[in-house]
């Protein structure tokens, strides 16, 4: 599927190891702290689509399927990122069969799948290891210690277990990455630390390059996937990324992991179809994290979309971002507050947002899942309850946006935008025919302080009716052409508005 299919889908990602196990009746503990296969499977993520799809999800994205590294210092490679060997599948998770039932099961459905994969590195276990890192020490070495500064020259791998690239003559130099800053150091050094360093695949030697075209080529064939998210864009050099995405023939959505706006766009078109939503996820967070939180930060994150537009050699309209408020690289949100008004309000950005929406699987059951290992918690732990309020939210977000893009031909093309800040604790983005008014005064504020959002005359025609479609209430635009619309929130809750015309054709969102 092409940049411009993923454009019209709503993607709901999930960590294969923790999402569901294979047969429904077993309930397993998965305790995230000892960094270990917990049982999940590609079987229990076919098992399980009903529950996605009817939360209005028409795509997935799995974690890396590759056989990975066992038994590191820090446990083993569940998440799918430390390769071992890119050709087999892990049989941890089922089968190549398997995998291939749970395409051709999504693809029976309408529903898309994408793969995870990873070019920049492999994982090598020192076989001498360094002491003072044990699973009782869990958060990464410093790079300010003396392990890390120690040369990273010393180390003794073994790469003969890698597969394909079993000669340290396919990966660069060992150093690790110090200087974030320095592009070179980003591209050619090494992530991970001397406990369990990540060696750097030496993508500027010609025939590594083709060998990998040619294996997302195979992979995407083999299982018939229909795009592929990529990890760690930005330590490749950016020229090697347009072949491997044309290599894949798919839409291809790269991590590019940082803030800068500016970074970032450079990705887009030139490297890979899209990117996530880095610099405006760092700006929701600060907006939505707390009652204080800066709420015009958010307006003002740059859109990558012109940015991309000005800078790379881009053309058509394709959805060019995809957008996010949860990843396993994060902190869940509820980790960093309680205030579920806030919750819901941070919940409804990437569903009004240019880019492609992306739902963390566990998000709609209220996970709260601090920094990677806690926020990869076990799903069948919640028993796919479809009856959770924030359930209802997703279903809501989801339908909101699909009754938008039916409503309107040109909802997918229009950029979206801020309309003028009524208020520090209010702000409008509006996606014609759609507009989120939200608001970071949280749960606790009494009624009489609730903020108050400003549609401005001429957003929608006079007198049309809208429905808070979060809600199923109704919302009246003034009679006087001319004169702004003024609505008080209540209870610190968002809303996403639509014309009720819209909402008539389809179920799904409020009954008529
Ligand atoms: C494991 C443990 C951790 C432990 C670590 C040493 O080992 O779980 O507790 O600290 C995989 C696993 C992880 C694992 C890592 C390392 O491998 O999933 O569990 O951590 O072994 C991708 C994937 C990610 C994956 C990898 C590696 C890459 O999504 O799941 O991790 O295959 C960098 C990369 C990024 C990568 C991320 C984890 O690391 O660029 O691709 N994600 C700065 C840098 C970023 C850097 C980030 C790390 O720090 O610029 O490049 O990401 O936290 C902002 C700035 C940013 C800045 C942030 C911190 O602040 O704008 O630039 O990011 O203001
Ligand atoms: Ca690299």
């Amino acid at each position: 599927a092409s940049a411009a299919d993923w454009a019209t889908r709503s993607i709901y990602q999930l960590v294969t190891d923790r999402f569901a196990l294979p047969s429904s009746s077993a309930s397993v503990p998965c305790d995230t702290g000892n960094r270990t296969f917990c049982g999940g499977s590609w079987t229990g993520i076919t098992n399980h689509l009903d529950y996605i799809q009817s939360m209005g999800f028409d795509a997935i994205w799995i974690s890396p399927i590759a056989t990975n590294v066992e038994g590191t210092a820090y446990g083993d490679g569940y998440h799918g990122y430390w390769s071992l060997d890119i050709d087999t599948p892990s049989p941890r998770f089922g089968t190549a069969g398997d995998l291939k039932k749970l395409s051709k099961a999504l693809h029976e459905r309408g529903m898309y799948l994408m793969l995870d994969v990873v070019v920049n590195h492999f994982a090598a276990p020192p076989l001498k290891s360094t002491p003072t890192s044990t699973l009782s020490a869990p958060s990464s070495i410093s790079t300010t210690s003396p392990e890390y500064a120690a040369s990273a020259a010393d180390l003794i791998l073994n790469y003969t277990n890698l597969a394909p690239f079993s000669s340290p003559t396919d990966f660069h130099q060992p150093c690790f990455i110090i200087d974030y800053t320095n592009q070179s150091d980003v591209e050619q050094c090494w992530l991970g630390d001397p406990s369990l360093p990540l060696p750097d695949l030496n993508t500027e030697d010609n025939d590594v390059q083709q060998r990998m075209y040619s294996w997302v080529k195979t992979m995407v064939k083999e299982y018939d996937a229909d795009g592929v998210r990529i990890d760690t864009v930005k330590h490749v050099r950016k020229d090697f990324w347009r072949g491997f995405s044309d290599s894949a023939g798919v839409f291809t959505l790269g991590e590019v992991l940082t803030d800068n706006a500016t970074y970032v766009a450079s990705y887009i078109g030139d490297a890979v179809d899209a990117v996530l939503e880095y610099p405006a996820w760092y700006a929701l967070i600060t907006a939505f994290a707390s009652t204080n939180g800066n709420l015009s930060a958010l307006l003002a994150t740059p859109s990558l979309n012109t940015l991309a537009a000005s800078t790379t050699s881009l053309n058509g309209s394709a959805a060019l971002t995809a957008s996010f408020l949860e990843n396993h690289d994060q902190p869940r949100f509820p980790s960093l507050t309680s205030d579920t008004a806030l919750l819901m309000n941070a919940m409804v950005w990437p569903f009004v947002a240019d880019g492609i929406p992306i739902l963390y699987y566990g998000q709609e059951q209220g996970y709260q899942g601090a920094v990677d290992p806690s926020n990869r918690e076990a799903l069948w732990l919640s028993g796919y309850r479809s009856d959770k309020p924030l359930v209802a939210h997703v279903t809501s977000l989801n339908a909101a946006r699909k009754l938008a893009m039916a409503g309107n031909k040109t909802f997918l093309e229009r950029r979206s935008q801020w309309l003028p800040q009524p208020d520090p604790s209010s702000i409008m983005l509006s996606k014609h025919p759609l507009l989120a008014l939200l608001t970071n005064i949280g749960a606790g504020t009494n009624s009489t302080a609730q903020p108050r959002w400003r549609i401005p005359a001429g957003t929608y025609p006079a007198n049309t009716t809208l429905v808070d479609v979060l809600a199923c209430e109704r919302v009246q635009i003034g009679s006087n052409a001319t004169a702004d619309t003024t609505i008080y929130a209540t209870g610190g809750l968002p809303k996403v508005l639509l014309p009720a015309t819209m909402l008539h054709k389809n179920g799904g969102a409020c009954p008529a």
